[in-house]
Order: C-alpha cells, then sequence, then structure tokens
C-alpha cells in the first residue's frame, strides 16, 4: 500500500546572527513532530532552511565589509552555523532550501510574473519616509522620536516606484479560510488576526523595491527586487520543484499538512500567504501552527539584550538530547515559555535522572542480579500486573492523540504517568523480597519482564524526542529492531520470554545544581569570549587616496611626559632624515614613556602640524585601538627593532 504523505516545514531563518535556543525550540519541535510521523508510517518530507534576502542582510554584509552572499555563507554553512546546529541537534529535516539557491530565484521570478499577468500585481508607488544618509525608506511607525531608527537623523516624505500585490481582493476568502475548521491553530490566534488585520481593513501589499538590491531581481522590471516575504513564503512550494527543475515532488507533498511557525509570523503566513496562494490558482496548506516564544524574565531573547541562550553550550554540558527533551517537556507549545537554566537543569534532574535513569538503571540491574541479566520462561501473574499493562495502551493511545494535535508537551506527559507508574510497580512488587524465596522466582521475573515491557512501550514513545538515549536504552533492556516500531508497541508481551538484558552507562547523572549553574556560566563566559566591538568598514578609498599618505618607520630618541598633561606624551623620533621629529600622543595612560624609547614605531609624518599644550606636533602615532567588554584598549603599533627608521609602510 502507498504511504499517506506528511509535509511538515519550519520557518527558515534570517541569517543575520548566530542562531539561538528559541530557533532551537521551533526546529527540534518541528523535527519531533517529524520523526513522529516516520514512525507512524508517513511518508514524510521535513523541510527547514535560510530565508537570506533583503534589506537588513544587505546591511549587516556592508557593516562587516564583506558581500551578502559571503555574508550569508559564513552564518549559513560556516562552523557553527545554521547548518552545524541542526546536524547537532539530530534534525531530520529531508530537505534544507537557501532562497539563494538558483532554482528558487527562478522559480520566484516566475511565481511574481505569474501573479502579475493575472492582474493581482500592479505598479503604483511607495510612500514613506526616507533618510537620505542611510538610504532607506522608513514608515512613521518605524521613526523613533520622528527620526531615522538607524542614525537618529532628519527623514523626508519620499516616494519610490514599487510593485502591489492586490491582498484587498483575498481579504474575504481569507477571513472564510481563518473562520472553517482548523487551518490556523491554536484557535485563540485566529481572532487575533481576523481583529488585528483583516477587521481594520487589508491593503495591498508593497512585493517590490528598489531602494536596496539584495534580492531577487523582478526580471520583467530590473531595477527592483522582490519583497522578501514574497521570496520566503514560497519556499514551501518552490524546495518541492514548483516551477523549477530541481525537483519533482509538488505532487507527492503539497498541500503541506503544516507550517510550524512563530507566533510573530503567523500573520504572513495565515493572511498574505493563503492569498498569494489563491491568486497562483493552487491548494491552501492545511494547517499553520503558530508557537509561542521561549522568553528570558518576560522579555524576548535578543542580541541587543545581551540574553539570548547559546544552544552549543547546553548541547555540549547536558547533551543533546537532554535539551531537545527539556524544550518540549517544559513549555506548552502554543503559548510562551520563560527559560531558565534552573529550570533546565531541575528537569534533567526530575524526570530524566529520577524517573526515566532511575526505572532504566534499577530494572537492569535486578534483571542482571537476580537472573544474571536473562529471564526465565516461567512467569506468575498476579494482581497489579493488569492496571500496569492497561495504563501501557491507555498511555499509547492518548500520546498519539496529543502528538497528532501537536500538544508534544501533554504527550510526553502521558509518557511520563507511565515512567511513574512503573517505579511505583516496583516499591509494590518490592522485587528484593521476592529474590529472598527460591519458590517466588517465576513470580520475580513476571514483575521484572512486565517492568522492561512497560520501559520498551515508554521508549518507544519517546522516540522522536530523545533519538540516541532511547536507543541505547531499548538496546539495554533487549530489545531488537523489530521491537522498537510503532506497531511493536500495540501489544503488551512482545519482548521475548527469554530477554537478555545488558545493563549499560547511567544515561542521565543527576545534577548538583549550585555545581551545574556555576560551570555553566564559566562556559557560556568562555563560549561568549571577550565582547569586542567591531567598527563597521569605512567606504571604499582609492589606492591613489591610500598612497597619499605618508607612513614610517621611526626609532624612539626620546620619550617624557607632557607637563600639566594628564594625557600627552612628548616623542622625539629619528624618521630616517636625519632631523629628529616631534609627535605628541595621548597615550599616557596606556604607556610609561620610559618603556617607549628605543621602540621601532610607525607614524604618518605629512599630516599638518598641529599644537598642543603650546608645543607643536609633526604627525601622528599609529596605534591598534579596540573596546572590549565596554573598555577602551590601545596598543601603540610596534615593529621589530630590525626595520630601519625611514622605511615606507606601503
Ligand atoms: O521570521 N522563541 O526568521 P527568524 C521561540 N525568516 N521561537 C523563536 C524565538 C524565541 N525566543 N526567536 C525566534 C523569520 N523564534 C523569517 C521566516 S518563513 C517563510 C520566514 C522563531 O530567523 C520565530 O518565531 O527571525 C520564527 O518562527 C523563527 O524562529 C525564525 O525566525
Amino acid at each position: 500500500m502507498e504511504k499517506k504523505s506528511f509535509y511538515i516545514t519550519t520557518p527558515i531563518y534570517y541569517p543575520s546572527d548566530k542562531l539561538h535556543i528559541g530557533h532551537t525550540y521551533c526546529t527540534v519541535a518541528t523535527d519531533a513532530i517529524a520523526r513522529y510521523k516516520r514512525m507512524r508510517g508517513y511518508d514524510v518530507m521535513f523541510l527547514t532552511g535560510t530565508d537570506e534576502h533583503g534589506q537588513k542582510i544587505e546591511e549587516k554584509a556592508k557593516e562587516a565589509g564583506v558581500s551578502p552572499q559571503a555574508f550569508v555563507d559564513r552564518i549559513v554553512t560556516g562552523e557553527k552555523g545554521v547548518k552545524d546546529l541542526w546536524k547537532l541537534m539530530n534534525i531530520s529535516n529531508d530537505r534544507f532550501i537557501r532562497t539563494t539557491d538558483d532554482y528558487h530565484v527562478a522559480s520566484i521570478q516566475r511565481i511574481f510574473r505569474r501573479m502579475y499577468e493575472k492582474g493581482d500585481i500592479y505598479k503604483g508607488a511607495y510612500k514613506g519616509k526616507y533618510c537620505t544618509p542611510c538610504e532607506s525608506f522608513w514608515t512613521e511607525s518605524q521613526l523613533v522620536d520622528g527620526k531615522c531608527p538607524d542614525c537618529g537623523r532628519e527623514v523626508h516624505d519620499a516616494e519610490e516606484e514599487a510593485y502591489f500585490f492586490r491582498l484587498s481582493k483575498y481579504a474575504k476568502p481569507v477571513q472564510e479560510l481563518l473562520e472553517s475548521g482548523t487551518f490556523l491553530e491554536p484557535a485563540s490566534r485566529v481572532n487575533e488576526m481576523i481583529n488585528n488585520f483583516i477587521k481594520p481593513g487589508l491593503e495591498d501589499l508593497c512585493v517590490s523595491r528598489t531602494s536596496f538590491s539584495w534580492g531577487v531581481p523582478v526580471d520583467f522590471d530590473p531595477g527592483h527586487v522582490v519583497y522578501v516575504w514574497v521570496d520566503a513564503l514560497s519556499n514551501y512550494i518552490t524546495a518541492l520543484g514548483y516551477l523549477n527543475d530541481k525537483y519533482d515532488d509538488y505532487a507527492r507533498y503539497w498541500p503541506a499538512d503544516v507550517h510550524i511557525v512563530g507566533k510573530e509570523i503567523v500573520r504572513f503566513h495565515s493572511i498574505i500567504w493563503p492569498a498569494m496562494l489563491m491568486s497562483l490558482g493552487e491548494p491552501l496548506p492545511k494547517k499553520v501552527y503558530g508557537h509561542g516564544w521561549l522568553v528570558i524574565n518576560g522579555g524576548k531573547m535578543s542580541k541587543s539584550k545581551g540574553n539570548v541562550v547559546d544552544p552549543y553550550v547546553l548541547a555540549d554540558m547536558f547533551g543533546v538530547d537532554a535539551l531537545r527533551f527539556f524544550l518540549l517537556r517544559t513549555f506548552p507549545f502554543g503559548s510562551d515559555g520563560n527559560f531558565s537554566n534552573e529550570l533546565l537543569i531541575s528537569t534533567i534532574n526530575t524526570d530524566l535522572a529520577n524517573d526515566l535513569g532511575n526505572l532504566v538503571s534499577r530494572t537492569t540491574a535486578m534483571v542482571e542480579k537476580y537472573f544474571g541479566g536473562k529471564l526465565i520462561a516461567e512467569r506468575e501473574e498476579a494482581d497489579g500486573d493488569a492496571e500496569l499493562i492497561a495504563l501501557t495502551a491507555k498511555v499509547r493511545a492518548a500520546y498519539a492523540e496529543q502528538m497528532d494535535a501537536f500538544q508534544l508537551h501533554l504527550a510526553l506527559e502521558e509518557v511520563f504517568s507511565l515512567i511513574q507508574r512503573a517505579n511505583k510497580y516496583i516499591d509494590e512488587t518490592a522485587p528484593w523480597v521476592l529474590a529472598r524465596d527460591e519458590s517466588k522466582k517465576p513470580r520475580l521475573a513476571s514483575v521484572m519482564y512486565n517492568l522492561l515491557e512497560s520501559l520498551r512501550v515508554a521508549l518507544v514513545l519517546l522516540t522522536p524526542f530523545m533519538p540516541e538515549t532511547v536507543g541505547k536504552a531499548l538496546s539495554q533492556i533487549g530489545a531488537d529492531e523489530s521491537e522498537r516500531s510503532w506497531d511493536s508497541t500495540e501489544r503488551f508481551g512482545v519482548l521475548p520470554a527469554e530477554v537478555q538484558v545488558h545493563r549499560g552507562e547511567t544515561l542521565f547523572p543527576r545534577l548538583d545544581m549550585a555545581k551545574a549553574l556555576a560551570e555553566l556560566e564559566e562556559r557560556e563566559k568562555a563560549a561568549n569570549g571577550p565582547q569586542i566591538k567591531v567598527e563597521p568598514v569605512l567606504p571604499e578609498v582609492s589606492i591613489d587616496d591610500f598612497a597619499r599618505s605618508d607612513l614610517r618607520v621611526c626609532k624612539v630618541l626620546k620619550c617624557e611626559a607632557v607637563k600639566k598633561s594628564k594625557k600627552l606624551l612628548r616623542f622625539e623620533l629619528d624618521d630616517g632624515t636625519g632631523t629628529p621629529r616631534q609627535i605628541l600622543s595621548g597615550i599616557h595612560e596606556f604607556y610609561e614613556p620610559e618603556a617607549l624609547v628605543g621602540k621601532t614605531v610607525v607614524a604618518i609624518v605629512n599630516l599638518p602640524p598641529r599644537k598642543m599644550m603650546g608645543l607643536e606636533s609633526c604627525g601622528m602615532l599609529l596605534s591598534a585601538v579596540r573596546e572590549v567588554d565596554g573598555k577602551e584598549e590601545l596598543h601603540l603599533l610596534m615593529l621589530d627593532d630590525s626595520v630601519p627608521a625611514g622605511a615606507k609602510l606601503c
């Protein structure tokens, strides 16, 4: 029988900075759902990727002094970049799209043209506030005190030619879509969309810009680039081969079963995206699920607030699976969750070390101790077994229901109710008492078997959340491949009667809260390194302009503090001309004058002379200056003493 398809996506990430734990949360959640669906026998397509165009990226690249493509390449494919992070987090995406991929760019041009030819895109004028020095358009609401939010300078009214998408035309069908069935979940987001965006009136959307160039060019009107959201949203179909030859899966997977997205981009996915698809005459996705944010002390993580949490540090210290588990067990998927290191450590201790880890280690230890690792075939059932067996079946069914509704934390809650019940079953049956009496061996074997079986079912259900560790635990309890599938959990009693356990390493060691917090702080500090403020690269100068600066090697003949000045040092330098040169330099707070005599330094010698504290300075010494952790550091440029005075720098 042909498998049913299941197409699931995450948002494609802006590679404007390194990804943090909030991004990781979304992708790990999507991964758990994708793994669950595969386990249930679906033909899954799980797509993620990066959204690489737009003004923000163009500006960041400029600041970094590299091309936009080089800038995004570093964040997407470079060390500890997006792709590395997903590999580390064991993300099982089937495809990874970059919006700078050629096939995607070509599809976007065709999509734009199709909507234009249909009459849904037309040419108009984009009105806004323009900051001339920054060459940026702003909307009224983006201004800060009526000024440019980037440079704080005056802005003026301006217009630029732009294309518009007739979003207004689709207001009614989009509203009907939002109100019908379960297109948008959680249901609370539906009213938010209707009241905040549809009811006030949907305006046509500006879908091209001419004031920057890092985007997909409109092929029939070159100076325009396609609005980044039109480009980004379309990734969900271009990655399947829509209007391109790269892939051929559109018929197989579209419409998507679910787009998993963060709450702030629900608007784009539940209003603009369906309207675009209606315009293209394509089927609509079956569902958009808007998850909440991970917040810190109630506020969103952001680099400017300095409160972003680095997933690399957490995964390295606690393990990938513990981190995946924590994210999905702790925070209800549809709501915001307050992230803290304390919560992470206590969840690992309570659920993983105490409940799950203990159950695995106690059970395997007892099978080893009482049966040499291999159970005997004779069994003796007793009252109390039926309840554990019935609970196992109930948990499996409830888990499936919650997973199908993307209530990942509730699905885990179910599994843990079984794990806790199994731990209690150990206390109730007291195997150590049964073990004292040889005639109770069949009963003891039965208790052990029931524990292994309920544990096996719990572990299979945990597989989408912690694939690595669960695999190890299933090996410890002697489950082979055929005893790890979803179908194998339908029935209690699948493990062979004489199952062989292999006690192994402790899966989740208990953590000491204070020690773990202190170590984490150290690791975070080490990972961040000193905060060095990097100045943006200045605009280009010609080689001729540069060559007009006369930079020379000088030897320090004399150096002394200038009287009544805290900062100034007076240098007498041999610049190779035979006449000593006097230069004043404000570096006393960084150097004692005696220490500099005899050093080989570099000066620019063709600056106009300048008077300071009554003394003439003929040039300037070169230093390397940087701000580290908010404090200025200065290093006078010094060369090897073998370089002679008067040598020119070029
Ligand atoms: O929005 N907690 O990209 P993005 C939970 N390129 N989720 C968070 C989060 C947090 N603290 N911070 C960010 C974009 N996210 C677009 C998407 S899709 C066609 C284009 C989530 O890198 C955020 O909600 O800014 C969003 O869903 C995702 O990370 C990507 O954010």
